[in-house]
């Protein structure tokens, strides 16, 4: 029996590109549902009673939530098709340790800066996160070598958040970090990257509405 997999998924969100990446990566067919975060649809509910929150992977009727987890299951169901984390144990806790620092540390830079008044300070400390990032890169052409793998899938969606983060953080990430907008570049030249990311310029838009609905501006 061929494998049924759904996404519940809502545009703008890093999570979910990251588990339209992987999917992308392994060739995956699915289905694509596009959830009003604002309403949310009862399957969601079902689906993810805990956290109420996107991306869910529904594969043959199991939900699967958190889009790290996701990922890894899909790297554990797929195994055959383009390995996501590396075989080695210790390179893969590093790829973890790295993914886990992204959606700690970093993503609460990225967070004060999109959604508080806090945005000149959260720019510079998201600038030291990225300076770390580029150390772990070096002169590595992916995260994880010589292949796009688990990290670099984390952290790419991200880039599309860039154009925001520089024009409400009053930061150059460019400048500031030129080997991370070159590796950034040589992702988006990967077809599952380049199809699954969200425009920048839509990114900006859609938060400086919500800044304005916030009455950050
Ligand atoms: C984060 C998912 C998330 O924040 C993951 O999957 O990695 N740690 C989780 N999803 C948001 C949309 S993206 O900002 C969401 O579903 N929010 C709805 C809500 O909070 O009600």
């Amino acid at each position: 029996m061929a494998d049924e997999v759904t996404l519940l998924n809502a545009w703008p969100s890093p999570f979910g590109i990251r588990v339209r990446i992987a999917l992308a990566e392994k060739g995956i067919k699915y289905e694509h549902k596009e959830e009003n975060l604002q309403d949310k649809s009862p399957l969601l509910l079902k689906m993810n009673p805990v956290h109420k929150k996107i991306p869910v992977l529904i594969h043959n009727g199991k939900p699967i939530c958190e889009s790290l987890v996701i990922v890894q299951y899909i790297d554990e169901v797929w195994k055959e098709t383009s390995p996501l984390l590396p075989s080695d144990p210790h390179l893969r806790a590093q790829g973890r340790f790295w993914a886990d620092f992204l959606d700690s540390k970093v993503l609460d830079c990225m967070r004060k800066i999109l959604l508080t008044k806090d945005e000149k300070e959260a720019g510079k400390e998201l600038i030291e996160c990225l300076k770390l990032l580029e150390g772990e890169l070096g002169e590595k052409p992916f995260f994880g070598g010589e292949k796009f793998g688990y990290v670099d899938l984390s952290f790419i969606p991200f880039h599309s958040f860039f154009y925001s983060f520089e024009t409400f953080g009053n930061i150059s990430i460019e400048s500031e970090c030129p080997k991370l907008i070159a590796w950034a570049k040589r992702c988006l030249q990967k077809e599952s990257v380049s199809e699954s990311v969200a425009d920048p310029e839509k990114v900006y838009h859609f938060f400086e509405q919500r800044k304005k609905k916030l009455g950050l501006e």
